[in-house]
């Protein structure tokens, strides 16, 4: 019965087990986990609408093959999600319904613009730097399917966050006019990459129990800090600054003291207010009109293939 459940649920949990498709699970669990991968997913594609806005302009062949292929990486990664996201008994159809009626999330940080080509270099080494950060722990999350998809996500991503840190590292190396153009990316970006470990844990409504249930392995707090600790050394090697005058170390807790986050901004960006919302759902919004035709072509040659082999 459920109260037998519940207690091999439990036990699977605080032992660092792994919960199956196939195991019971609490309904909140379960829904928990849908939250938080369909966003994890819908960020993912929603995320390869800033880069993907510099394909066309890219400064040379190797950059463009190379950004090419970070933005397919992205694609795939939404496709491990909602593969993923899949296994709780949901629809991916019906999950991207929802990021369409604005009903369910994806990150704050894909609602700024991409002003020039170093915010290319600024994505990859801070956006998808605090994005490993957030992730390697995700690898131990209970829910199998959703830790196993983060493994091959972090391979990724790490490469994804060297290309960034080479392209900026290029540019503060290069002319005087570079040099302030990668400053530039870094001023606009520092902060709402800050944004993407979420709200403080005074204010994060789900964080004590998705760390009960070890979805979430640390507070957001936590993360952000990490990330501050290693932005730091990465920022003077890269020769530019971070745009913050309260960042300094601190000696008694061997760590980073940093600025007051404009905690108002992101609820902003969260209420759909943020620079771009609007461009990217209705981008998104066409993209999935366009590729009707793709969905029904698959789906007819899926049905033409089952009818073939159950003759
Ligand atoms: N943006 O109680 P908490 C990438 C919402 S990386 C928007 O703390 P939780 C790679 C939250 O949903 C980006 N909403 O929530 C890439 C909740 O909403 P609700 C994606 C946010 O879940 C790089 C409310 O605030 N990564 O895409 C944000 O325990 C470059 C209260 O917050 C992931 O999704 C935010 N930043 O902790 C791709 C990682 N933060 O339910 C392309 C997996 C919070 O009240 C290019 N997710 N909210 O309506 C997580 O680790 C967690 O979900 C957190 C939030 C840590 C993001």
């Amino acid at each position: 019965d459920t109260v037998d459940q519940q207690a091999d649920f439990d036990a699977v949990v605080s032992a660092e087990g792994r919960i199956e498709p196939r195991d019971w699970m609490p309904d909140a669990y379960r829904a928990t986990l849908v939250r938080q991968i369909a966003q994890h997913a819908h960020s993912e594609i929603i995320g390869m609408q800033p880069e993907a806005n510099w394909i066309t302009r890219a400064p040379s062949l190797r950059r463009k093959a190379i950004l090419m292929a970070k933005v397919q990486d992205e694609a795939g990664h939404g496709l491990y999600l909602y593969g993923a996201a899949e296994t709780l008994d949901v629809d991916r159809g019906e999950l991207l319904d929802k990021l369409h009626a604005g009903r369910q999330r994806y990150s704050s940080i894909f609602n700024y613009p991409t002003l020039t080509w170093a915010d290319v270099g600024a994505i990859g080494w801070l956006v998808d730097g605090a994005a490993i950060t957030n992730q390697v722990p995700l690898c131990r999350c209970s829910y199998g399917p959703y830790a196993r998809a983060m493994v091959r996500i972090c391979k990724e991503e790490s490469f994804h966050q060297r290309q960034g840190y080479e392209l900026l590292h290029a540019l503060s190396h290069g002319t005087p006019a570079q040099h302030a153009m990668a400053q530039d990316a870094v001023d606009r970006w520092w902060w709402p990459s800050l944004m993407m470990f979420g709200p403080p844990d005074d204010e994060s409504s789900h964080s004590e129990q998705s760390m009960a249930w070890r979805i979430k392995r640390h507070s957001n707090d936590e993360l952000r800090q990490r990330f501050v600790d290693i932005c730091v050394p990465q920022a003077e090697s890269l020769g530019l600054a971070l745009p913050d005058p309260d960042l300094r170390w601190n000696e008694e807790r061997g760590t980073h003291d940093f600025g007051e986050i404009d905690w108002s901004e992101f609820q902003q960006v969260l209420r759909g207010n943020g620079p771009c919302n609007e461009q990217r759902l209705d981008q998104r919004r066409t993209a999935h009109e366009n590729g009707a035709w793709v969905r029904e072509a698959a789906a007819a040659h899926a049905a033409k293939h089952s009818a073939r082999t159950s003759d």
